[in-house]
């Protein structure tokens, strides 16, 4: 019994809600091909911040990948094939983010996940995310698949109501979360992320949310 837990190589994961888990270092194993492959992303298509339909600047600078990126301006949220600031298509999702996103989905009861959008999230020191609601995909049957990177940060997870009090998850480096089912459109949001340096990310915290967004 106690031999499992240290061969099989994903061990945990723990319930935060119906339909919605945290797998602590789930990412790990692949770290060594995901790394790279979302560093060179960020130099190729560098992460911008984007204005909420509300007229304020969003902290966190934002990147993508696959056929849609999320997006936010004066008209609201929503997906894109293209990137706002260049109107040149996002690239599209390397296998090993694909792989990655459809084992933690299937981890946690999701099969046959294929996301066709990765948000890449960069969140400097005092960055945060407010809680909201994922609402602007076309197919609520798909989970979201939360991956992330570097500097620790705590993950707000609430219910269907905004007043619903969220619990707190101390995401670190490697850690990934699903939700859907029950709990797609729950509350969520990331408080403020603490100065530090992370021996992979440096000095930021980085989230990949994936996606069916078409
Ligand atoms: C995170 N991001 O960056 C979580 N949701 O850790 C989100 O929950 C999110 O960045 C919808 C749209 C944009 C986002
Ligand atoms: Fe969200």
């Amino acid at each position: 019994m106690t031999m499992d837990l240290f061969t099989e190589q994903r061990p945990h994961s723990i319930a935060i809600a119906e339909g919605a888990c945290w797998l602590p270092g789930f990412a790990l194993p692949e770290m060594h091909a995901l790394w790279p492959c979302v560093k060179h992303h960020l130099t190729a298509h560098p992460p911008q911040q984007m204005m909420t339909p509300m007229g304020y600047v969003m902290s966190v600078q934002t990147s993508s990948m696959g056929a849609l990126g999320w997006v936010s301006n004066a008209q609201g949220y929503g997906y894109s094939p293209v990137n706002p600031s260049t109107n040149v298509s996002w690239p599209p999702l390397p296998p090993v983010i694909l792989q990655l996103a459809a084992e933690a989905a299937g981890k946690a009861g999701y099969d046959q996940f294929v996301p066709d959008s990765c948000l890449i999230n960069v969140y400097a020191p005092g960055c945060k995310m407010g809680l909201h609601q994922d609402k602007d995909e076309q197919d609520f049957t798909q989970p979201i698949v939360s991956v992330s990177l570097g500097l620790p940060a705590t993950f707000l997870f609430g219910g269907s109501k905004r007043s619903d009090k969220p619990v707190k998850i101390p995401l670190q480096h490697g850690d990934v979360v699903v939700w859907g089912g029950a709990s797609r459109r729950f509350y969520h949001g990331v408080s403020s992320v603490k100065a530090g340096t992370h021996s992979v990310t440096g000095n930021c915290r980085i989230n990949l949310t994936l996606r069916k967004a078409g």
